[in-house]
C-alpha cells in the first residue's frame, strides 16, 4: 500500500445531555463536554476519534490545543508508532500530560482508526487480534437507594452480570444502605463494584472498606487520592476486596509507577489519559508482566478493540458518555459486549445529533 499521508485534521466541540449525570464523591460530570476529531487522509479514508474534557471549562482549551495539532502532523505518513514519537518527545519540555496528553491521545486514535480502515479491517484485526465477546459491567453513579435499585434492576433484566456503583456518602452507614440495596437486586446474578472516585483519606477508605468486606463486594475503586500510590498500597494491604485505580494515570510511566508502589490489585487504564492506543499497548504489556486484570475506562467503542488484544483483559465498562452522538456499534447481551463488524473502531458520528449539541 503506498504511503498515505494525512491531509488535515478538522475537530468539532459538542456538549451532550446525560441520561443520567455523572454524580461521584468529588463532583459530578452533568453534561458529556467531547471533542470530536475528523482525521483526513489521501487514501479516500477518514480516522474519527473523540477526548472527553469532563468539565465543559475544558472543552474550548481542549479543542484549540487539538486544533494547534494540525500544523505538526499534516504531511506525515499514516504511521500513528511514529505519529506517537514525534508528538511525544515535541512536548517533552512542557509534559505531555493534561489537555496536552488529551490532545494527542486522540490523535492518535484517530490515526490507528484510519489506518484500519485504509487496510479495510476491524481494529483489533489490524492489532493482530480477533473480535470475541467481552465481559462487560453497566456503569452507574451516586444514585441513592431509590434510583440506584432501578438502575440496577434495569442492568440485571439487560442481561448484565456486573454492575458498578458510585459511593462515598457523607457516612459509612449511608454507603452500607445503598450498596445493600442495590445487593438486594443484583444478589448472586450480578458482581456489584464500588467507585469511591478518591474520596475518601487513607484511614477513612481502610474503615469504609473493611466495613464492606462482608457485603459481596467484587473491587473498591479509587478509595483514595489517584496520585497517592503509596495511600493505595497501604488500603490494599489492609483489605480483603480488591482494590481498583488507572482512570487517571496519564501515561503508562504513571501506571508503572503505581505497579512499582503496589498500589492495585486490578487496572483500569483509560483509554485517553494513558495517550492513546500507542500507549494502550504499552500498559497491556505492563498489566500482563505483572499479573494485573486490565479493565477499559468509557470510551468503550476503541477499549473493545483494545481489550480483545490485552492478554489480562478483566471487564469493560459501559457508560456511554458519547452514545448520542454515535451510531450504536456495540450489542451487550448476555453480559457480554460483542463488536467488530466495521472496519476501524466503529466511530461513526450521529451527524444530526452533532449538529443538535455543537458547542
Ligand atoms: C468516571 C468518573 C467521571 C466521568 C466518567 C467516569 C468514573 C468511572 O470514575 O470509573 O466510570
Ligand atoms: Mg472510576
Amino acid at each position: 500500500m503506498e504511503d498515505i499521508q494525512i491531509t488535515g485534521l478538522r475537530a468539532r466541540a459538542v456538549n451532550v445531555p446525560l441520561q443520567y449525570p455523572i454524580k461521584t464523591a468529588v463532583g459530578t460530570v452533568a453534561t458529556s463536554p467531547l471533542v470530536l476529531i475528523d482525521l483526513l487522509t489521501n487514501a479516500n479514508v477518514t480516522g474519527h476519534a473523540y477526548v472527553f474534557t469532563y468539565t465543559p471549562l475544558a472543552l474550548k482549551p481542549t479543542l484549540r490545543m487539538v486544533e494547534e495539532l494540525e500544523a505538526l502532523v499534516k504531511g506525515l505518513p499514516l504511521s500513528p508508532q511514529d505519529i506517537d514519537r514525534a508528538l511525544t518527545s515535541r512536548f517533552r519540555l512542557i509534559g505531555n500530560t493534561g489537555i496536552v496528553r488529551i490532545a494527542t491521545a486522540g490523535i492518535d486514535m484517530a490515526a490507528w482508526d484510519a489506518k484500519a480502515k485504509a487496510h479495510r479491517l476491524p481494529l483489533v484485526e489490524l492489532l493482530g487480534g480477533k473480535a470475541r465477546p467481552l465481559n462487560v459491567y453497566d456503569s452507574h453513579s451516586m444514585d441513592d437507594v431509590e434510583l440506584g435499585m432501578k438502575r440496577a434492576r434495569d442492568s440485571v433484566e439487560a442481561g448484565f452480570k456486573a454492575v458498578k456503583t458510585k459511593v462515598g456518602y457523607a457516612t459509612l452507614e449511608y454507603d452500607l444502605k445503598v450498596v445493600r440495596a442495590l445487593k438486594q437486586v443484583t444478589g448472586e446474578t450480578a458482581q456489584l463494584l464500588v467507585d469511591y472516585n478518591q474520596g475518601l483519606s487513607v484511614p477513612e477508605a481502610k474503615r469504609r472498606g473493611r466495613a464492606l468486606e462482608a457485603e459481596g463486594i467484587s473491587w473498591i475503586e479509587e478509595p483514595t487520592l489517584q496520585h497517592d500510590y503509596a495511600g493505595h498500597a497501604s488500603i490494599r494491604e489492609a483489605l480483603k476486596i480488591p482494590v481498583q485505580m488507572g482512570e487517571n494515570w496519564f501515561g503508562p510511566d504513571e501506571m508503572q509507577k503505581a505497579i512499582d508502589a503496589r498500589a492495585c490489585d486490578f487496572c483500569m487504564p483509560d483509554l485517553m489519559k494513558i495517550g492513546g492506543v500507542t500507549s494502550w499497548l504499552k500498559a497491556s504489556a505492563l498489566a500482563e508482566q505483572h499479573g494485573l486484570p486490565m479493565s477499559s475506562h468509557i470510551f468503550e467503542e476503541f477499549s473493545a478493540h483494545l481489550l480483545a488484544v490485552s492478554p489480562t483483559a478483566h471487564f469493560l465498562e459501559k457508560m456511554g458518555i458519547a452514545a448520542p452522538i454515535l451510531e450504536p456499534v456495540i450489542e451487550y447481551k448476555d453480559g457480554q459486549a460483542h463488536f467488530g463488524n466495521e472496519t476501524g473502531a466503529g466511530i461513526r458520528w450521529n451527524e444530526d445529533a452533532v449538529s443538535r449539541y455543537l458547542a
